[in-house]
Formats: C-alpha cells, structure tokens, sequence
C-alpha cells in the first residue's frame, strides 16, 4: 500500500525569471503538468506586470503561481534567496525559467527522500527548441543510488535537487550575492558538508535548455571570463576560509584548475594579461590542497607550481615558452600548423607593409563580387599600391597583381605583412588581425534570410547556435570598415553583426557595372565570352544553398527541381537557360539532351555579368534578385520549399508573399506559365518592383567602388 502522508507536503518552487520572459513558458508548462500537485511556484521579476503579459493567462489564474517582485538587476541568486525567505512549502526546489522538468520530476524526488533532507534527479542537456519528453513511466525502471555526494554537482549547481526548508533554516543556508556566476557554490557546498549521502533519482529528470544567444543574450555559463573568474576567484576564497572535508576541497579545487586549463591558458596567450590577473590568481591558487594536486596531469602541475612560487616576470616568460612550445607541437600534427607557425612566429614580427593590398572573393574561388571592383578602381584611380589576390586557381587578372592560394605559404606571409585586407566572406579561425592592420568587409549580399545574431537555431554540420555567433562576432569584431547596399541592409548588419565600426552607407560596389555598363555592346562581349548564341533570349537560374542538405562541411547538395526537359520542349526555339549555382553547391549537373539550351554557368567567375546577360531572373531565397532589381528585368521566384525553408532553416527579414518584386512559384507547371506570361507578370508586380527598387536599390548608382576607395584608401 502506497504511504499517504507525504502527499500533504508542499513544495516550494524557485524560479528567478529576469530577462528570461521569452522562454519562461516551457517552465511554467512543465511545473503545471506535475503529477505531484501541492506546489507553489515563486516566480521572482523586478516588472510583475510585465512578466504576468508574458505568460499565459492559466499561471496568472492558478493561485499555485505566485509572482514576487524583486529589485531590478539583481543577481540570480540574491532573486533566489528572496525566494527562499517567501517559501511556504516544507521543500524547496530550484528551477530556472529556461528550462523544464519530466512531468513526474517533483513525484519521484519526493518518494524517493526515504527520510534524507536532500535528494537529486538527473540533469539533461538538450537545445533551446527541444521539447523532449522523457518520464519514468515511460522508462519503466525506479532507481535509487546514493552517490558520492560531491559528485552530483560537478556543475556546481543547486538545480534539481529536492531539500528541506528547514534544513535550509537551520543550517542558514543562502545563496552568494555579490557576483553573477558559481553563487550557487556559497548554497550547495555546507549543504552537502552537513549531510552524509544523497539519494539520486534517475528517473527524475531535469532538462536544461542550452542558450542559443552567448552574445546578446548569455546564460550564466555563457557569461564573459573576466566575470567568471573574479566571480570563481571570490567564491572560492570565501569557501576555503572555512574548514571543509576532503571532499568539498576536491570539488573546488578542481573546478579551479579546470577554470585556469580551459580559459586562462587562452586569456594568458595575450602576455598583457598576466600582468592583469597574476597577482589575483596567485593568491588562490596558493589555497590549492596538494592532495589534489598530485592528482593532476604533469603539465597542469608544473604550471600551478609556478604560478604558485614564482613572480609574475619569470611565470610571464614561462609561458611564452609554453605557447611556442605548443604551438610548435601543433606544427609537427596538424597539415596547416607548420605555416601557421611561421606565420605567427616569423611573418607577424615582421613590419607591416604600408602600400600592400591583399583581396579575397568567396574563399579565393574566384576573381568577383565587390573586392573585384574596389580592386579595379583602386587601378584606376590609385598609385603606390601593390595588390594581391588570394586565387584558389591559375588565373590572369588585369594590372597583373600576384597571386596566392588560400592557406599557402605565401599566403600567410600576405596575411601577416599586408596593411589592408579586403573579403567579402569570413576570414579561417587562423587569421590573427595585427595592431595597424585595416580589414575592409564587403560581405556579399543584402539579407534576406536571417544573419548571425540573429539567427535563433542553426542547422550546418559541425556547429550549434552559440558556437556559431561566439565565432561569428570574433569575425566580426576584426572589421574595421564594412558596406552595406542600402539603409534597410545597414541597419541589420549593425544588429546582427554586433558592428560598431565604420558602416560605409555607399551601396554595393558589385554593382556598378548594373548602372555603367548596361548596354548592348558590353551585352554582346559577356555573351560571347560565353560562347553563347546571340539570337536567343536569356533566362538566368541562380538559387542559393539549403542549410540542411551537405555531403560534409562546406560541400552542400543541390538537386535540381526545375523541369530543364519541359522548358526545353516549350521555351527551346526562344530561350537559353544559364544554371548559376550557389559557390558552396557542390552537385555536379547532368546536362546530357540539353546541349544547346541549358549551360551550366557555375564556375563564371562574376554573377554581376550573368545579370547583364540575362533577360530574365529565376531564383528563390538568394540575396541575387535584391542586385537584379537594380536592372528592373522580370525576377521569378521558385520557391518549391518555402515551408521548410522559412519554418526549419533560416527564418527571413521580409515577407516573401508581400514584398518581392515578382511571383513565388510552386511547381514546373507555374514557372512554365509564368514564363510564357512574362508580359503579364511585369505588367502586374509593376509599382510593387518599384516599392522594392526604392528601398534596396537607391543607393547603387554606379559610384560605390569610388566612394569606398575615397573612404578607405588614402591617395
Ligand atoms: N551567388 C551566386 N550564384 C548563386 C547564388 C549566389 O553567384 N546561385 C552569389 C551572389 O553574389 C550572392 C552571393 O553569392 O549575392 C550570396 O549568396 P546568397 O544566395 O544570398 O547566400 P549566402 O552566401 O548565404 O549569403 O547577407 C547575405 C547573406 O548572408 C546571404
């Protein structure tokens, strides 16, 4: 027969909610669908009224949620210790408005107390989008392990654990008030010291969401080093001032020395730093149990003994020697680490040269896009510059500059002297900008589809959301100058990118030749280059990459939808098709039967010619058709997977149905259509291609490769 009494017990729930409005409801769901129901939830917010908005109407009705004002901005563990201070419940429990528990979570931590102040479930991460579920009836096993108790908190958290409140009264327990991060070691520690074991209940589960923001919106463990480590540091001392078991100065000390393993040793690669938080880390780590010590690999010993004996001089040269030591053993491992040695060690000491330009277009793919036009205006209209191009293939490019291929010898040694760098794309992990050195960003296109910060999930192989901006805004902060093609550009850029340097408001340099060579002599010339036949229109195809489709990193899929067959059949005796596709697209085309009609364009260096050649536009979620308006030709969209597209991959800036210049198209069937019907459908989109023109166009007229020279380049 099943005890009873234990069913009358309330069950306090803490919950710190600022800044948290946008992912509170996953909590709140999850702690209303309890099986174990006499709870109250202490939500803790310095607005009450703006968080009651945020949530649903059911939490603001349910007297079991109770919302307690708090100061503004204050830390999450002084919310918490005023929620402590309110609760009623004979338990309490900590739950953070980020993430959630299995429905039985709160049912078996209590049945399973057998008499112990505390008890613990399981903790599982899972991403900010999931909604996995997983509960004990569904695993069909209970289990009960009482565990070394300091091995339930390596992540020196307080969540997830059951504890009785006046077990809290009378051991005084509160949480650290006076930093942002580890305030819950202050809590957890003479909690665990005063109890013997501690039940763990696999079976309840504790999900916690990661983070999909570290920038603008960081979790506690997402938050700034320095921060981490004065709030660690201060902690730390604190706890060691009292006398603690073997245990606790295990627990301590090793998140220590894994705090200065993982993220000091990287801090201290910059030696300016040293002489920041040398004397700081000294001190505690002075404090280190040699028992613990010795129970560390050698290299880690060594360095602790230094910082422990030595004076900040003789442990600042130490590490230099450490740095040229490591970085010297990645040389002998890794294929590109012989050449980034020499980069760093040699080529970086060198002085920069004042007069040299290094350019770069799509990873050194080819000789296109901006760079390519600021380059052939800095010919025309600067001396004294010396210029090279970062070329993946041999290639003649007019003025004759040198060439280099990406990640050669010779390229780093460019890298490393250049004073000015120019790229439309992201720069490797590898490049290091040096004090004087002027990265000029033209990135490559007006977004459509959301950007970097401002992209909630990602779904490239071999990344995830935070990962991804933390690498992203390091980019970033590198740029010394970026353009933007238009003010609706400019001001996402500004926001996505975290940018707080020179925005230069010029429109894009690509497209000059849209406004300066539009005519029918230039036409003939791009055709014939092409070996195309003159005598027939041109249709233009140029989507872009899905996310989700990948044969490994930087390789993606594409499988042609469109009907190339059809089209042929019904447009051949008018219509040639160019197939344009995105520089990471990887798929071969099979053009066999098509001889004459379709021609794989792929590989042609500059799209902004491909735009001239053309008569017509198809295209789909591609930044391309904001450059084609500038050409007020007809632009089709063949949007087959906008569902997936706009719901799953990327999410976009504008409203596809109501603001592009042309029609979305679904099938073969309309795009045959809509071709045959071409006059029809310019006539119809007219004044919206002109709302559109207005707003992302305006700024492109002919002159943006002079102003950004004038702006960057110094006569
Ligand atoms: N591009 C091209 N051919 C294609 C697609 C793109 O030559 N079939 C070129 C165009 O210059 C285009 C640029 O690559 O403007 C960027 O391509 P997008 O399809 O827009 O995609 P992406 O590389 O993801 O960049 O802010 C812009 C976005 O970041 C988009």
């Amino acid at each position: 027969m099943k005890v009873e009494v234990q069913k009358i017990k309330v069950i306090s729930i803490i919950t710190p909610a600022e800044k948290n409005e946008n992912y509170i409801d996953r909590a709140l769901e999850s702690m209303a669908a309890q099986t174990y129901t006499d709870f109250e939830a202490l939500i803790l917010h310095s607005d009450i009224d703006a968080l009651k908005r945020a949530v649903g109407q059911r939490y603001r009705e349910d007297a079991r949620f109770k919302f307690i004002e708090t100061p503004k901005d204050i830390p999450a563990g002084a919310a918490r210790n005023i929620g402590i201070e309110a609760a009623k419940g004979e338990y309490v429990y900590f739950l953070d408005s980020d993430d959630y528990i299995s429905d039985d979570a709160l049912q078996m931590l209590i049945e399973n107390m057998d008499g112990h102040p505390v008890v613990r479930g399981r903790m599982r991460r899972t991403d900010l989008d999931s909604s996995e579920i997983e509960s004990a009836a569904e695993q069909q096993r209970v289990s009960i392990f009482h565990r070394n108790r300091y091995n339930l908190v390596r992540n020196h958290s307080a969540l997830h654990f059951l504890i009785s409140k006046d077990y809290i009264d009378r051991l005084g327990l509160k949480f650290a008030e006076e930093v942002q991060t580890y305030s819950d070691l202050m809590f957890i520690v003479p909690l665990l010291e005063a109890v013997e074991v501690v039940p763990f209940v696999y079976e309840a589960v504790y999900f916690r969401r990661r983070r999909n923001d570290p920038i603008t919106h960081p979790s506690l463990r997402q938050m700034p080093i320095e921060q981490r480590m004065h709030d660690l540091f201060s902690i730390y001392n604190r706890l060691k001032q009292s006398h603690l078991s073997f245990e606790a100065e295990a627990l301590l000390d090793t998140l220590l020395l894994n705090f200065y393993r993982k993220h000091l040793i990287v801090k201290f690669k910059d030696k300016d730093q040293i002489d920041v938080h040398f004397e700081g880390l000294q001190e505690t780590i002075r404090k280190v149990n040699p028992s613990v010590l010795k129970t560390k690999d050698r290299v880690l010993r060594l360095d602790v003994r230094a910082i422990q004996s030595r004076s900040r001089r003789t442990f600042k040269r130490l590490s230099m020697v450490r740095d040229v030591v490591r970085d010297a053993k990645r040389g002998f491992t890794t294929r590109n680490g012989r050449k980034e040695f020499i980069y760093k060690y040699s080529y970086m000491k060198k002085a920069l040269m004042d007069d040299l330009v290094v350019f770069e277009s799509f990873q050194g793919k080819s000789y296109s896009d901006s760079p390519k036009y600021i380059y052939q205006q800095m010919l025309k209209s600067r001396s004294g510059y010396n210029y090279v191009w970062v070329m993946n293939k041999k290639q003649k490019i007019p003025g004759n500059p040198m060439t280099v291929k990406r990640f050669s010898l010779k390229y780093y040694y460019y890298m490393a002297r250049a004073k000015y760098i120019v790229s439309n794309v992201r720069m490797p992990n590898s490049y290091i900008k040096r004090e004087g050195q002027k990265y000029l960003q033209t990135w490559h296109g007006t977004p459509l589809k959301r950007l970097a910060g401002d992209m909630d999930d990602v779904h490239m192989p071999g990344t995830n959301a935070a990962r991804y901006k933390k690498n992203f805004s390091k980019e970033t902060d590198k740029w010394d100058y970026l353009i933007a093609p238009n003010p609706y550009s400019s001001a996402i850029f500004k926001r996505a990118f975290w940018f707080n340097n020179t925005m230069l408001e010029t429109g894009y340099p690509r497209n000059d030749i849209l406004t300066n060579d539009n005519n029918p002599v230039i036409i003939q010339d791009i055709k014939e280059k092409l070996n195309l036949p003159l005598d027939k229109k041109v249709i233009l195809y140029a989507p872009t990459w899905r996310d989700d489709e990948y044969y490994k990193v930087g390789k993606y899929k594409f499988s042609l939808q469109l009907d190339l067959e059809r089209l042929k059949e019904r447009f051949g005796d008018d219509y040639i098709i160019l197939l344009r596709m995105h520089y990471v697209v990887a798929s071969k085309m099979n053009l066999t039967g098509l001889e004459g009609f379709a021609y794989d364009v792929s590989k042609y260096d500059d799209v902004s010619e491909l735009y001239l050649a053309s008569d017509m536009l198809i295209t789909d979620y591609s930044s391309v058709f904001f450059d084609y308006a500038n050409l007020r030709r007809p632009i089709l969209f063949f949007t087959y997977d906008i569902e997936k597209y706009r719901e799953q991959l990327r999410g976009f800036y504008i409203d596809m149905e109501t603001e592009l210049p042309g029609p979305l198209l679904m099938t073969n069937d309309a795009v045959i259509d809509a071709i045959e019907n071409i006059d029809q459908i310019e006539e119809k989109y007219r004044e919206r291609y002109e709302e559109f023109y207005a707003r992302f166009c305006s700024w492109d007229d002919g002159r943006a490769s002079e102003k950004v020279v004038e702006a960057v380049f110094k006569e």
